[in-house]
């Protein structure tokens, strides 16, 4: 009966990417430490600053080891706004640079390079689309910068994520 329902709240996190309803997962009941495989599922929206090459939310905060869906809502009108979500697992200018010069390259894979540092991103959203993605925190706390990789875009569009 355990099993089952654990494997139900999995069957529904995946279904949850494509239909964005709020329906509340069962989460553990115990605050216990060993409880982390378990946390509920954090729900995270971000936006563009309208028509600028900036997001409105530059950082978010989850708990380490939890799952993270996050949103993506492209509200600009702009055809040249095609944004994306790309977390990396660290910080730091190189790392920046590195992925964001290599996803000029990667113009068949929605901008997205073949690269370890890419930790988790979402599709590339036309203005007016919205995208999701689920991911798993890291189980290190810290902070882990966002950027989007559309060409030209990287420089100007970051965030970071704190992990608690
Ligand atoms: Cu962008």
């Amino acid at each position: 009966m355990r099993i089952l329902s654990v494997f139900a709240s999995l069957l529904l996190l995946m279904t949850l990417t494509g239909c964005g309803s709020d329906a509340e997962t069962s989460s553990a009941s115990g605050d216990t430490a060993s409880s982390a495989a378990t946390e509920a599922v954090s729900e995270v929206t971000i936006k563009p600053a309208g028509n600028q090459m900036k997001y409105e939310q530059e950082d978010f905060t989850v708990e380490a080891g939890s799952e993270v869906m996050l949103t993506f809502d492209n509200v600009s009108t702009s055809a040249a706004m095609k944004h994306n979500v790309v977390i990396l697992t660290g910080t730091g200018e190189d790392m920046v640079q590195r992925v964001g010069t290599a996803a000029l390259q990667a113009a068949e894979n929605e901008y997205i390079p073949e690269d370890d540092a890419v930790l988790a991103a979402t599709d590339l959203a036309d203005p007016g689309e919205t995208v999701t993605m689920t991911f798993t925190a890291p189980s290190e706390p810290g902070t882990y910068t966002y950027i989007c990789t559309f060409p030209g875009h990287y420089m100007m569009m970051q965030g970071t994520m704190t992990v608690v």
